[in-house]
Order: C-alpha cells, then structure tokens, then sequence
C-alpha cells in the first residue's frame, strides 16, 4: 500500500487550519498540526476531528512550537519529513498589528523565513503553501489579480509582502515548490470573533436571545469581496497538487459594504441593524483599506476553483450558526 501523505500545517488552531485539517484528514492524509502552548485550552475549532466517526482523527498529531522559533521549526521539518507544508499560522488581525507593529513582522513576516529555511536544508522537494492576502494589493484599485501592484496599509499588510516575496524568491532560487495563495477575506462560523463578518453574526444572535443591545463598531462604508474558507482551503490544496508551483488569486468577485453585510444578517434574523449599530472610532484604522475585489479567473483556468457562496449565503451560515451555538450545539458541526 502506498505511504499516506504527510501535511504539516501551521495555525492548525485558528480558521483555515482547522479546516484544512478536517479535509486533509478526510482524503486519508496523515496531519501533524503545530500548537502554541497557553494557559487557556485554544483547540476548540479542531477538537471535534478526534472524536468524529467520520474522520479519521487517530490521523491527527499535534505538536507544541512557535513560527518564530527558526530551531523548533527546523525540528520538527526534520522529524516529520512531511510531504506538503501550509504555512498558516500568523498574527493576522489588521487592527492589532498597528498596536503590535514588531510581533507582527515576526510572527506574520520573518517566521515565513524560518520555515523556508527549514525546508531548503532538510528536503528541497517539500512542497509549501504560503497563506498570502489581498491586504498586500491594499490601496490598489480593484479588480486584484496577480498582476496588481502591492501598496500595503498596514503592518499586517507589509508583513506578508515579506512573506510573499520570500516564499517567491525560494522558488526560484532553490526550484522549491513553494507557493503563495493570495486569497480575499473568507469567513466562517469559525472566523475569530474580533473580525468584522464573525462579530456581526455572533451580535445579531446575542441580540436575539437577549444577551445584547448595542452592537460598537469602526468604518462601515469599505468594501469587501468575502468568500466561504472551506472553498479556500480546498484552493490552497489544489495549489499544491498543480504540476509547477505558482501564485493564484482567490475570490469571489463581489463586493459589499460592511453596511450591507449588517443588513444580511440582522434582516435574516428580521431585525434592522439601525436600530443596534453604533460608532465607536476605537475600531478605525490609521490607514484603512477601502476595496478589495479579487479577480480569480487564473485560479479558475488552472486550478479549476471556483468560490460558490456568496455573502447573501454566507452571512444566513453564520448566523445561523451562531444562533444554534447559543442553544448548545456542539462545536464539530460547524
Ligand atoms: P486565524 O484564525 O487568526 O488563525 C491564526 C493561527 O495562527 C492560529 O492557529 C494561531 O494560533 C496561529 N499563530 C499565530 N501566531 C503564531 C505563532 N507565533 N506561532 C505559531 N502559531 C501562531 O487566521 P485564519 O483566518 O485562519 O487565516 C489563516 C492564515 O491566512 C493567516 O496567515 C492569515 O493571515 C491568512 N489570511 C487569512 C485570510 C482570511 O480572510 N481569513 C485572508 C488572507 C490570508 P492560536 O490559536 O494559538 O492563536
Ligand atoms: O475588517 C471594518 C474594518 O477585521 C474588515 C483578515 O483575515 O482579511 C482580514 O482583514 C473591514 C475593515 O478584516 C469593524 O475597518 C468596521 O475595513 O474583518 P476585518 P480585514 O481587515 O479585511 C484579510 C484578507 C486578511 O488577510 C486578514 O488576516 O471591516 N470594520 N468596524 C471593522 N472591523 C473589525 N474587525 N471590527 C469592527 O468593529
């Protein structure tokens, strides 16, 4: 029988790790995910994958470690020899990064290097995702495509230039496979709750049950292109499966306001948000980003991806979601 595929994925715990764990588990591969420790228990989103009948969680490895650790990270591409890499794992609100300039360009810019690095003295042949983003086109004009010039409005935005060049400068340095998905917001039930599509939602259902009245937030007039992450982690594997390394966009090609995904998910719950929004300017930005609208038409050709759901979709998902939660259904089914 031929040997399962070995992945190891970095951020296993946040959104897209988890995520991609659970498909990667489901096409039979062997998953090695890296944890941070913490005081508190952070597995929520991807403990259900050793207790699902339907996965095969005795699959699932988990392993203690920091990107920003260059000895650890070395380590552990030595010992596990995996076979594909998604570099994941970074300090990736936009928001924080203006408060926590410097970790940022460590934990979402210079730990790209020490995975890279990594591979390039253990096995050449390894393949590596690096999870890019459309914060890196930031004040260019949409619609984005690969070819869109970056001008990054943030830390966060700036870090991942780095990372994205890196990862790029390897590939043809040390012919790696080593490729970047430069993906539009996606979200989910599992999106962090300080995100803006994920704090709505998680409003609209605490206003519903009553917990909640008012709902604080920043600039409601940028524009988005939010697509559904279990699409986009399905992309980012198909990134690695292509027959030569390369970089791709992905999107859903919409555009919407905050403002228009406030009225999505309070009108599905038969609110109006007017009557619950209010202005804090805590939550504006030094430099914002005022449009993003991806172009994925490269993935589409190539890769044959393709985003499905679209926001109107989207928002009723997290909500929803959201909603069953407070009444107690378990986190594995989201
Ligand atoms: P997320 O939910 O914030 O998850 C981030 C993950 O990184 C968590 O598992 C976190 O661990 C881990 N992490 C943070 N700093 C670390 C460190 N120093 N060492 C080890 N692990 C660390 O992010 P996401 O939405 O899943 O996004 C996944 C990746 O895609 C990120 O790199 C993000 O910047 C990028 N991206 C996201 C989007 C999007 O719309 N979601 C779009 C484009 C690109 P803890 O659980 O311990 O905090
Ligand atoms: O903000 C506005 C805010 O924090 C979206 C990350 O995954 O996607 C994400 O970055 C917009 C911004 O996501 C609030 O000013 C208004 O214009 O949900 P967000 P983001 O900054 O687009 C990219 C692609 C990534 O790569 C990042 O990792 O919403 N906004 N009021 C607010 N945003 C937040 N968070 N909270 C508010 O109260």
């Amino acid at each position: 029988m031929a040997e399962a595929k070995r992945a190891f994925i970095t951020g296993v715990t946040g959104q897209d790790g988890s995520y991609m764990a659970q498909q990667l588990l489901e096409k039979g591969y062997e998953v090695h995910g890296l944890v941070r420790r913490s005081s508190s228990f952070n597995r929520g989103r991807i403990d259900h994958l050793h207790h699902d009948e339907h996965i095969p969680g005795q699959n699932l490895h988990l392993h203690y470690g920091d990107v920003t650790d260059a000895a650890r990270m070395h380590q552990l591409v030595t010992e596990l020899r995996p076979h594909e890499v998604y570099n994941l794992a970074a300090q990736s609100h936009v928001r924080v990064s203006f408060d926590e300039p410097l970790y940022t360009a460590e934990a979402t810019g210079v730990s790209t290097l020490n995975i890279l690095e990594a591979i390039r003295s253990v096995d050449t042949s390894i393949r590596f995702y690096q999870a890019s983003t459309s914060e890196m086109f930031g004040a260019s004009p949409p619609p984005q495509n690969e070819d869109t010039p970056f001008y990054p409005r943030s830390p966060y935005g700036a870090a991942k230039v780095y990372s994205y060049w890196i990862t790029k400068n390897y590939r043809e340095a040390y012919d790696m496979f080593a490729v970047n998905g430069q993906l539009f917001n996606h979200e989910s039930p599992r999106r962090g709750e300080t995100f803006v599509t994920r704090k709505i939602t998680l409003a609209v259902a605490n206003i519903v049950k009553g917990n909640q009245t008012e709902l604080w937030m920043g600039n409601l007039d940028s524009i988005r292109d939010w697509g559904y992450a279990p699409e986009y982690t399905d992309g980012m594997w198909r990134m690695l499966q292509a027959d030569e390394p390369d970089d791709f966009v992905l999107a859903t090609g919409s555009a919407y306001t905050i403002k228009d995904f406030l009225e999505l998910s309070f009108a599905h719950a038969g609110l109006d948000w007017h009557d619950y929004v209010k202005f804090d300017p805590k939550f504006l930005r030094p430099t914002e980003v005022d449009e993003l609208i991806g172009d994925a038409s490269k993935a589409k050709n190539k890769l044959g991806w393709e985003a499905k759901v679209l926001p109107p979709e989207l928002a009723k998902i997290m909500v929803d979601a959201d909603i069953a939660r407070l009444d107690g259904a378990k986190e594995g089914q989201f």
